[in-house]
């Protein structure tokens, strides 16, 4: 059986297993497909099944989530976690409160934090949990009892050393907090059940910040293999979530003027560029006033409002979607490339449809997967998992450093096992095959389990 074949019999496999599940077909379609040579070729790979078994959650928790609005209506939501992969350790990843949650969305963010996980070195297997609870417009007690009730029941699933949630989109510093208490609560035990926690209760400092600066210094170092930088450059960011506002922070640090941010409404446009003093008012519009970027106009008129309208029309050397997925298709993938972008680097998980990222690498551009730029929140997630178990906390400085090195690492990774005949780095394959290596490897070492 050739690579092709293989993906071909595999995709119509999983299709007919989990059908009406086009976010997990898309994310594993592109696994195997850099993956596929090297399966074909290895008949331990091939004959112990071990892109079936990656396929299939260890385990999927689904619960009902009970809850009492403030006017006293009985309100129901759906409650999830996928526990994905366990080779290299206990589950891990975030949880997400979106009403578009489903089993499909959480299973293709799950199946790739396993890979992402792997690629950060540490100790973590994959795991993404959530709930189709809209948390816009609702109150902080509101927010309060969804959070405690959901983990009434996922108490039980999880654990220091079983399953370690964190944030996702719709789940904060906040919700990790409300959540973090309700567990202590429940299990009465104090340990690092979940990461993203505040700083007073064993919060690693820089979590907030790394996911966003950690895609940074991925960029920063795909731009190096041009001999380039963000000095300079302008940048085009969508969102205007915890992702966001630390790329755009940081990015502005490194010498580069960010001009746009979004969220699902449409997108600001300021030519002057957001900077440090601008940033400073999204923080408090987004965190404390839990605003919608639009009023970014009201305060700073020199900038623009496009309504229903997404970033990537506008000119830019560096595209960063810290939105969500699927928010970056062919069309807008070719208006980038023709407005003259050489750059994108995902800060949200797979953010760029197919297409679109086909549109990038036939151009040969710098093009990074999220499970390659962004993993520098799980990253630290995990450092925050050690400082937990050794009871100390680093220095801002010590875990700069090591995200730093960590998304170097990451880097060298991809080019290692993603360049390609002509030079031209796949990242796509890099961190593909760099991922699925460490999981494959244990797991054969492990047994059929
Ligand atoms: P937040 O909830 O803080 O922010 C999400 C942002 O994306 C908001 O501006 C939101 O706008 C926008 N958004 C959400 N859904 C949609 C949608 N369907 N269409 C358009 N815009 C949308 O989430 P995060 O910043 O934490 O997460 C952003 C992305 O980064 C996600 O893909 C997440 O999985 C990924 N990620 C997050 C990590 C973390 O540490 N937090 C780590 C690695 C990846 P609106 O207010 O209108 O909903
Ligand atoms: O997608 C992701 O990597 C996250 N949302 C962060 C997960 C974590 O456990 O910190």
């Amino acid at each position: 059986m050739n690579a092709q074949e293989y993906v071909s019999q595999f995709m119509a496999d999983v299709i007919a297993k989990n059908p009406n599940e086009p976010e997990f077909h898309q994310a594993v379609r592109e696994v195997v497909e850099s993956v596929a040579p090297l399966i074909v070729e290895n008949p331990q790979l091939l004959n112990l099944k071990v892109m079936e078994r990656i396929v299939e959650p260890e385990r999927v928790v689904m619960f009902r989530v009970p809850w009492v609005s403030d006017s006293g209506e009985v309100m129901i939501n759906k409650g999830y976690r996928i526990q994905m992969n366990s080779a290299i350790g206990p589950y891990k990843g975030g949880v997400r409160f979106h009403p578009s949650v489903n089993l499909s969305i959480l299973k293709f963010l799950a199946f790739e934090q396993t890979f992402k996980n792997s690629l950060t070195t540490l100790p973590m297997g994959g795991g993404k949990g959530g709930s189709d609870f809209n948390p816009k417009g609702k109150s902080e007690m509101e927010i309060m009892r969804f959070c405690q009730s959901f983990i009434t029941e996922l108490y039980r699933h999880i654990g220091p050393d079983t399953d370690v949630p964190a944030g996702d989109i719709g789940v904060g510093g906040r919700e990790v907090a409300y959540m973090f208490g309700q567990y202590k609560r429940l299990a009465n035990e104090f340990t690092g059940t979940f990461t993203g926690k505040g700083r007073s209760f064993g919060g690693s400092i820089m979590r907030p910040e790394a996911t966003g600066y950690g895609a940074c210094y991925f960029g920063q170092a795909m731009l190096a293999t041009r001999g380039e930088s963000y000095k300079g450059k302008t940048v085009a960011i969508s969102g205007a979530g915890n992702v966001a506002q630390f790329a755009a922070q940081k990015a502005t640090a490194l010498g580069a003027k960010v001009v746009t941010l979004s969220d699902s409404n449409g997108f600001i446009y300021d030519p002057q560029g957001i900077n440090e003093e601008k940033l400073k008012y999204v923080f408090m519009l987004k965190n404390v006033q839990r605003g919608r970027i639009r009023e970014y106009v009201t305060k700073y008129p020199e900038a623009q409002y496009f309504d229903g309208q997404r970033p990537w029309i506008v000119k830019c050397d560096i595209a960063m979607p810290c939105a969500t997925q699927n928010e970056l298709n062919e069309e807008e993938a070719r208006t980038l490339i023709a407005n003259g972008c050489t750059c994108v680097v995902e800060g949200a998980n797979m953010p760029t449809t197919p297409a679109a990222i086909a549109v990038f690498q036939n151009a040969k551009i710098l093009y990074s997967p999220g499970k390659a730029s962004n993993a520098g929140g799980v990253a630290t997630s995990g450092l925050e998992m050690t400082q937990n178990s050794i009871r100390l906390g680093w220095s801002k400085e010590e875990v700069d450093q090591k995200l730093q090195s960590i998304m170097a690492n990451i880097h060298e990774r991809c080019v290692e096992f993603g360049t390609e005949d002509d030079g031209y780095v796949n990242y796509v394959k890099g961190a593909n095959i760099a991922g699925f290596m460490k999981v494959a490897d244990a797991m054969v070492a492990q047994g059929i389990v």
